[in-house]
Order: structure tokens, then C-alpha cells, then sequence
């Protein structure tokens, strides 16, 4: 049997999407600083002209699920990272606005089976939630690591089973389409 678990290391082929709303930007915005702090320090080019990482801003948390649905859909990233600051007292509707958007993002990585990271801050006041987002540590960055290590654990996940799939179909090929199929396998298992 095995163990299955996410690294930090060779993150080159990694391709991650944020979803960002725009609404509270004062905290967002910092929350974005802290991932790509992150990202870098882990050999991810944060760059949105690189190839690595592409930004989606949306004017509310309300609309980051959908958003992050989309870009999970789409197939092109590992993982998708949503960043959002929903402040009590802002809103008689901040249970909603909160509620729905958790429920939101939670659905978008259950029918996609692409990891979405739950980087919606909640916080009483906007002075707590900026403690979050920088004065006393990032959120931001603990989120860019959630999204690290779900993108290495289902790379490795994908592999794995692929790997299965193509040792269970193979077993019932004749030796000569197997090593036509792929032969520098077929020489390593001769030898
Ligand atoms: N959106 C937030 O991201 N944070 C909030 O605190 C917030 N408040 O307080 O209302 C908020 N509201 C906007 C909401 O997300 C939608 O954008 C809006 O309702 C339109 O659908």
C-alpha cells in the first residue's frame, strides 16, 4: 500500500488561478501580496504575464464561486486559490454572503476535482481582518501553501492511478503491442 502527501519542491509545472473580490481590496489585495510572497519563495513565478499564475478579480465575495468554478473547469490549473474578506457589521447580510460563498467554493472543487482553496477571511471588523491580511501575519501565504501541497498530492493522485490504469490494460496486450506501445518499459521489465 502507500502514503500519499503533497510537497513543496518541484513546483515548476505548476499552474495555479486566483479569484480575487474586489470588494474590501484593502484586505484583498494584501492577502494577494501574501500567496505570491509564498508562491515565489517556493519556485512559482507569480508574474500574470508569466505562465505560472493567472488573476481573476470579481467584485464580491458572493462572486468568487462561480468564478473559481469556471477556472476549475477550464482544466488548465492545479489548483485554484480564492482570496475574499467578508466583514461583519459591514452588512446585515454578512451570514449570507459568508455562507454562501463557503458553500460555493466548496461545490466548485467537488465538481471539478480540481482543489479550490477556502481564502475567504471572515472577521467582526475591518481592523481585525487587516491583522490577518499583514499587520500580524498573511493569510495569504497559508493559503498559497494549501494550494501547493493539494496541487503536488493530486499530481501525484493522477499519476498514480494513470500508472494503474495503464499496467491493468496492458496485462492484456499481446508482448509485441507492448513494446510498440511503449518500449524503453518493455526493455526495463526484460531485463
Ligand atoms: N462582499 C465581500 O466580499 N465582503 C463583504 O464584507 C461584503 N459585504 O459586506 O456586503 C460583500 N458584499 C458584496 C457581495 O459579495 C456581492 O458582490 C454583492 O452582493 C453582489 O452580488
Amino acid at each position: 500500500m502507500a502514503v500519499f502527501e503533497g510537497t513543496f519542491t518541484q513546483t515548476e509545472p505548476l499552474r495555479f488561478g486566483i479569484v480575487i473580490a474586489r470588494f474590501n481590496d484593502l484586505v484583498t489585495s494584501k492577502l494577494v501580496e501574501g500567496c505570491q510572497d509564498c508562491l515565489k519563495r517556493h519556485g512559482v513565478d507569480p508574474n500574470p504575464h508569466g505562465t505560472q499564475v493567472d488573476y481573476f478579480w470579481v467584485p464580491g465575495s458572493f462572486e468568487v464561486p462561480m468564478m473559481a468554478h469556471q477556472v476549475a473547469l477550464s482544466h488548465r490549473y492545479d489548483a485554484v486559490i480564492c482570496l475574499g474578506a467578508v466583514i461583519r457589521g459591514q452588512t446585515p447580510h454578512f451570514d449570507y454572503v459568508a455562507a454562501e460563498t463557503a458553500k460555493g467554493i466548496a461545490a466548485a472543487q467537488f465538481q471539478t476535482g480540481v482543489p479550490v482553496i477556502f481564502g475567504i477571511l471572515t472577521a467582526d471588523n475591518m481592523q481585525q481582518a487587516l491583522e490577518r491580511a499583514g499587520i500580524k501575519s498573511n493569510k495569504g501565504w497559508d493559503y498559497a501553501m494549501n494550494a501547493l501541497e493539494m496541487a503536488s498530492l493530486m499530481s501525484k493522485w493522477h499519476a498514480s492511478v494513470e500508472a494503474e490504469s495503464y499496467r491493468n490494460n496492458s496485462q492484456s496486450l499481446p508482448a509485441s503491442l507492448k513494446n510498440a506501445m511503449a518500449p524503453d518499459l518493455a526493455v526495463a521489465q526484460e531485463e
